[in-house]
C-alpha cells in the first residue's frame, strides 16, 4: 500500500516537473536591444581592448555569440536605426539623414517595425533612451507642451521614454510617452532649427558661459546653451525640464531597469539606446578620471556600468536565463566629434576602431563594422561567431524567434538569419551592404566601394571617409585594414561584386 502511494506521488512529481519544464520553455524570451552610440569594435575589452576594461560587457560575452563580422546598415545614427527597426535599407531613401532634434519621425507610422512584431505576439514593449528617428509629422511640427504625436506608440511601443535626438542637440530633455518630463506650464519650450531666439546667450557669443564643455572649433556645436554645453539648435524656455548631462546615462539605466521589474512576469520586448559614448561626453563623477582617457573613456566605463545594471536587474528578476539580449552599436566611433574633451590628447595607444580602417561617418570598415553580441543563457552556446550578419536582418529574424508571421510588404530588406545570431549557423550572409558618404558591398572576404565625388577624408573629425573617385577592391581576408585598393588587379571581383550591389540597388 505505501509502495503504491510511494509511487504515485512519485508519478505525480514526475509529471509536474515535466509539465514545468515544457511550459518554461515554451515560454517566450524577453527581448532586450542594447544599443551603444559611437562605440567602436575596438572600445571594448571582450574585443580586444587592452586600456578599457569592460567587464560587464565581457560578461555579456561570455555568456554569448560574439560576433567578429556583424554590421550596421549606415555609418550615423539615424539611418543605422531606422534600419534596425524597420529592415528596410536607410539607403532606399532620401531623407535619412542624421535627423535634426525637431525632424519630423523618419518612421512612417504604417512602417511595420520590430516593436509591432513583438506586439502581435502579445510582448509588452518599451523604447528607453537615444531615439534620433525624429517625432510628429515634419520638421518643427512638434507641440513640445503637449502631447507629441506622431511617435514612439504609433511605431509600436507601448511605453517610450526618449531623448528626441542626440546629447548635442537641442531640447535637452526627456519626453516619457510623448509629453516632456517636468514640464513647466508657465515656462514653454520653444525649439528651432533655423534661427536663434532673441536674448538667448549662444555659445558662440557667449563662451563665457560654457563651464562644462566648450566646442571644437569649426564643428558648429556653438548654439543654445544647456548646462554649461552649447549645442546644435535653438531653444527656449523649459528650464524645469533640462537634463544634466552628467545623470543621462542614471536616467536611462534607472528606467531600463524599472521596465524590467515591472514587466518581469510577461514577455517584453525592450529597446535602450544608450547615450554613451555619444558627444557632449559629460559621466557621471562616479566615472570621471576612471579610465585615464578623459570622458570618453570615462564614458565607456558609464557604458559598461548600464550594461552590468540590466544584467544585474534580469538576474534579480529571475529572468536572465530566458532573456535574449542583442548587444551593438550604431556606428563606428569618432574621437572628436565637436567638443573639446581631449579625447585626441588622451587616446594614448587606444583604438577605438580596432583593426579596421576610417571610423563613424566612413565607407572603410570601422565606419559599420560594429561589436555584436547575442546573449541567451537557455538556449545560446558561448562562442565567438565569424558569420557575416547586419541589423538589417532583426526584423526577420525576431519574427522567426516568436513565430510571427511577417506582414506582405514589411520589412523588405531582411533576411531570416536567425541561426546565425543564435550562433548555429557560422556563415550568415552571402553579402552585407555598408552606407556612409557612398554605397559598399562585402562577402567577408573582399568589399567593393562605389566610386564618388565627395571628400576623401573629414578634417575636422580627423577621418578617412573612404570616398574616391576611383573603384576601390579590398581583400578584407588578408587586408582587414583596406590598406591596398587591388581592383585594377581583379576586375572579375570588381565585376562581381558591383552586379551584386546593382541586383540589390534595383530591387
Ligand atoms: C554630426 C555632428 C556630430 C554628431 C553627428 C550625429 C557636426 C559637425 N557634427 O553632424 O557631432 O552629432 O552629427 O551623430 O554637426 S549620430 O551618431 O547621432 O549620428
Ligand atoms: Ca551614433
Amino acid at each position: 500500500m505505501s509502495v503504491s502511494i510511494g509511487t504515485s506521488l512519485l508519478t505525480v512529481c514526475a509529471a509536474s516537473a515535466k509539465q514545468k519544464t515544457t511550459n518554461e520553455s515554451q515560454q517566450k524570451p524577453n527581448v532586450i536591444f542594447l544599443i551603444a552610440d559611437d562605440i567602436g569594435y575596438g572600445d571594448l575589452s571582450c574585443y580586444g581592448a587592452k586600456t578599457i576594461h569592460t567587464p560587464n560587457v565581457d560578461r555579456l560575452a561570455d555568456s554569448g555569440v560574439r560576433f567578429t563580422d556583424a554590421h550596421a546598415v549606415a555609418a550615423t545614427s539615424t539611418p543605422s536605426r531606422y534600419s534596425l527597426f524597420t529592415g528596410h535599407y536607410a539607403w532606399r531613401r532620401n531623407d535619412t539623414g542624421v535627423a535634426d532634434g525637431d525632424a519630423g519621425m523618419v518612421i512612417r507610422p504604417e512602417q511595420p517595425t520590430v516593436p509591432d512584431l513583438f506586439k502581435a505576439q502579445g510582448y509588452t514593449t518599451g523604447a528607453i533612451g537615444k531615439w534620433h528617428l525624429g517625432l510628429a509629422d515634419r520638421q518643427g511640427a512638434q507641440d513640445w507642451n503637449n502631447f507629441i504625436t506622431p511617435g514612439p506608440a504609433d511605431l509600436g511601443f507601448d511605453y517610450s521614454y526618449i531623448m528626441a535626438a542626440t546629447g548635442d542637440r537641442v531640447p535637452c530633455v526627456w519626453v516619457e510617452n510623448q509629453r516632456v518630463v517636468n514640464l513647466d506650464p508657465n515656462d514653454p519650450i520653444e525649439v528651432s532649427y533655423s534661427k536663434p531666439f532673441e536674448g538667448e546667450p549662444l555659445g558662440k557669443t557667449h563662451p563665457e558661459l560654457l563651464t562644462k564643455l566648450k566646442p571644437s572649433p569649426n564643428h558648429g556645436h556653438d548654439m543654445a546653451i544647456v548646462n554649461g554645453i552649447s549645442r546644435i539648435g535653438y531653444m527656449k524656455g523649459g528650464k524645469q525640464a533640462l537634463w544634466e548631462d552628467e545623470n543621462i546615462a542614471d536616467s536611462i539605466t534607472m528606467k531600463a531597469v524599472q521596465f524590467i521589474d515591472t514587466h518581469k512576469t510577461e514577455p517584453f520586448f525592450l529597446y535602450v539606446g544608450t547615450n554613451d559614448a555619444h558627444v557632449p561626453r559629460w559621466p557621471h563623477e562616479r566615472f570621471v578620471g576612471k579610465s585615464g582617457m578623459g570622458p570618453r573613456g570615462d564614458a565607456l566605463l558609464q557604458f559598461d556600468w548600464t550594461v552590468g545594471q540590466i544584467l544585474d536587474a534580469l538576474e534579480e528578476a529571475g529572468i536572465a536565463d530566458n532573456t535574449l539580449i542583442v548587444l551593438s552599436s550604431d556606428n563606428g566611433p569618432v574621437v572628436d566629434d565637436g567638443y573639446a574633451d581631449q579625447a585626441v590628447e588622451l587616446l594614448g595607444d587606444h583604438t577605438p576602431w580596432g583593426p579596421f580602417r576610417g571610423g563613424k561617418y566612413s565607407n572603410y570598415e570601422a565606419g559599420t563594422r560594429v561589436p555584436l553580441i547575442v546573449s541567451w543563457p537557455e538556449k545560446v552556446s558561448p562562442k565567438v561567431s565569424p558569420a557575416l550578419v547586419s541589423h538589417v536582418d532583426l526584423y526577420a529574424s525576431m519574427a522567426d524567434l516568436i513565430r510571427q508571421e511577417i506582414p506582405a510588404n514589411a520589412a523588405p530588406d531582411s533576411q531570416n538569419q536567425l541561426t546565425a545570431f543564435l550562433g548555429e549557423d557560422e556563415k550568415g550572409r552571402d553579402y552585407v551592404i555598408e552606407f556612409a558618404g557612398a554605397l559598399s558591398i562585402s562577402d567577408g572576404d573582399w568589399k567593393y566601394i562605389t566610386p564618388n565625388n565627395k571628400n576623401a577624408y573629414n578634417a575636422l573629425t580627423n577621418t578617412e571617409l573612404g570616398n574616391s573617385k576611383e573603384e576601390q577592391l579590398y581583400h578584407l581576408a588578408s587586408d582587414p585594414g583596406e590598406k591596398s585598393n587591388v581592383a585594377e588587379k581583379y576586375p572579375d571581383q570588381v565585376a562581381r561584386l558591383k552586379k551584386m550591389l546593382e541586383k540589390e540597388r534595383n530591387k
